[in-house]
């Protein structure tokens, strides 16, 4: 019985019917794919007959693991701040309720905004190479995963032994995830719901291996969103995140390529080509930006009505970036908590920063936050970068 457990080889599923004379017994949580790759969930202990020759997937379902709870009061307390301030401001994060993910979906869709078509092109165009700087047998781990899409696609090029979907809600990646525990049933994946825009925090209950070497993987220059003192707090929990987390102290891996951070950014450019690309002649990303004020109506009771507002986007050159606003088409007053505040006609809400880095300033950046020189891979207009930043 033993012995049949261990020889029988375990890739994928032909049939499960059909054999008589061998039976693997054990006892975990998981799935068993059928060879149309659909799985079929088990818990517990279960008997499986199949014969040694039989081509067999078992499949651990991924782990899901939620950190972030919306707190309704912080929430509250933070819009009234930034829509009190002298130059009213809101947090880019409000601007993803499920329309805003979906506009923002469209928006990866249009001509102008080119930034993630060219990302995609690099990481496809320089696979090879990426594979050659990034450690083997990884565990990678995808901050902001949504659908999973990019790093689903380097699973399988970068020999990933380990996936880590993190999102603010575990219930964004969950689909995503399972789907590709399917595709990859070797791999073994997680969900991690937190807020990781203060900060990446891994929690305990990931068990990660200290010995296992981690690609943190940011790509979509979401970055960019940060302004560069808080990027480079973020980036500096990044460098601490490839360390070992019970000690404090550097993981010791047995790859020869270390932990590190894998970054889309996207450079500095034109200013028209930037502002098409934020302001574009469908509307798209006004409707991005409008929707911002139905989800803080529905966060804080407010009464912004859309017609009184309209989307502004400029590229500020001194910092190098683009701003979004929301700009008062006449004076109008909000009220929302039993207070209130009156906007004068061309007043703004400031909705989102997207700085635009140079190679040479992010570079400075990255070691600036404690990560090693590595290496850059830019597309031949120096529109978009991909950086590997060894920890
Ligand atoms: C998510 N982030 C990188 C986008 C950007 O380009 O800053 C969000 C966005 N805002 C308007 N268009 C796209």
């Amino acid at each position: 019985m033993a012995q049949a457990e261990n020889t029988v080889k375990i890739t994928s599923v032909l049939s499960l019917e059909k054999s008589e004379n061998f039976i693997i017994k054990r006892s975990f949580n998981g799935s068993l794919l059928n060879h149309n790759n659909l799985g079929l969930a088990w818990q517990g202990v279960f008997v499986l007959k199949c014969k040694p020759q039989d081509n067999i997937a078992i499949v651990t379902e991924p782990q899901f693991i939620q950190i972030y709870q919306h707190n309704a009061a912080d929430v509250a307390l933070e819009l009234l701040q930034g829509l009190s301030a002298l130059q009213a401001y809101t947090s880019p994060k409000y601007l993803y309720d499920a329309l805003g993910s979906r506009l923002f979906e469209a928006i990866t869709e249009l001509p102008e905004y080119d930034l993630t078509r060219t990302e995609a092109a690099l990481m496809h165009q320089h696979s090879k190479d990426m594979a050659a700087c990034l450690p083997r047998a990884a565990c990678w781990i995808d901050l902001g995963a949504g659908n999973c899409e990019k790093a689903g696609r380097l699973l399988g090029p970068m020999n990933v032994a380990r996936y880590v979907a993190v999102d603010i809600s575990v219930d964004f990646v969950r689909q995503a995830l399972a789907t590709l525990q399917r595709q990859h049933p070797s791999v073994r994946m997680a969900g991690l719901g937190t807020d990781f825009s203060g900060g990446l925090e891994l929690p305990e209950a990931l068990a990660l291996d200290p010995a296992q070497a981690r690609v943190l993987f940011y790509p979509g220059s979401s970055i960019g969103n940060f302004t560069p003192s808080q990027a480079l707090e973020f980036l500096s929990s990044l460098h601490r995140a490839c360390g070992n987390l019970r000690t404090g102290q550097k993981a010791v891996h047995s790859n020869a390529a270390s932990s590190g951070l894998l970054i889309g950014v996207d450079l500095v450019k034109d200013a028209a080509q930037l502002e098409a690309a934020y302001d574009d002649a469908l509307g798209v990303t006004a409707a991005f930006n409008l929707n911002l004020l139905r989800h803080i109506n529905r966060l804080l009771g407010s009464d912004f009505a859309l017609r009184d507002w309209r989307h502004l986007s400029r590229f500020d050159r001194v910092h190098s970036r683009i701003e979004m606003h929301l700009q008062a088409r006449h004076a109008c007053t909000v009220t929302w908590q039993g207070s209130q505040r009156s906007f004068a006609a061309g007043e703004t809400i400031h909705t989102e920063n997207a700085y635009k880095w140079t190679v040479a300033g992010f570079t400075a950046h990255l070691q600036a936050a404690g990560f090693a020189p590595g290496h850059v891979w830019t597309d031949s207009a120096e529109r978009f970068a991909v950086f590997w930043a060894p920890a």
